[in-house]
């Protein structure tokens, strides 16, 4: 999937609103510039002091993200690294986060931002996770959209 094409995001009103974070903690590097960048965002949309917790890997998201949308968070963003290996435990990790966070982010009504990266190699990771020569910010991005769509639904609520 390219990364051509997404919006610039223009998000108001939004720094009083609870978000919550949940980074993996496979592949560390790649970890370290997506919750970077997630922290990032959340500062230049004037959210402070957000939650941030880890998990052991990309599986584990859902659960925690289920715990914290049920206790009232307005938005909750998943980060993790998911690296392609010589078996299929890399699609079905990969469903299983997918449409992990995806039900829980329907069945409770509050945003998951999706900064899971699925990627055939470490290269390809290391090139989205906002780090120095990195060509796109995915975690940046993951907070931005969760936010974004926070606010929408509070307009609508
Ligand atoms: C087992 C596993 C493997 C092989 N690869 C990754 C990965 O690339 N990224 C990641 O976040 N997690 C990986 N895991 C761990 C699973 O997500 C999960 O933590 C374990 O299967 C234990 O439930």
């Amino acid at each position: 999937m390219s990364g051509k094409g997404a919006p610039e995001l223009s998000v108001e009103n939004c720094g009083d609103l609870r978000v919550a974070v949940i980074a993996a903690q496979w592949h560390e590097k790649v970890m370290d510039g997506l919750v970077d960048g997630a922290t990032r965002a959340l500062g230049e949309l004037g959210i402070a002091e957000p939650t941030v917790l880890r998990v052991p890997g990309s599986f584990e998201l859902p659960v925690v993200a289920k715990a914290l949308a049920d206790r009232g968070y307005d938005a909750v963003v998943a980060l993790g690294v998911v690296i392609r290996g010589g078996t299929p435990h890399f699609d079905y990790v990969c469903q299983g986060v997918t449409q992990g966070l995806t039900q829980v982010s329907v069945d409770t009504g509050v945003p998951v931002g999706f900064g899971v990266l699925t990627c055939d190699t470490e290269e390809q990771a290391l090139d989205r996770a906002g780090i120095a020569g990195s060509s796109e910010d995915k975690g940046h991005e993951a907070v931005t959209a969760a936010v974004a769509t926070a606010v929408t639904l509070r307009s609508v609520a």
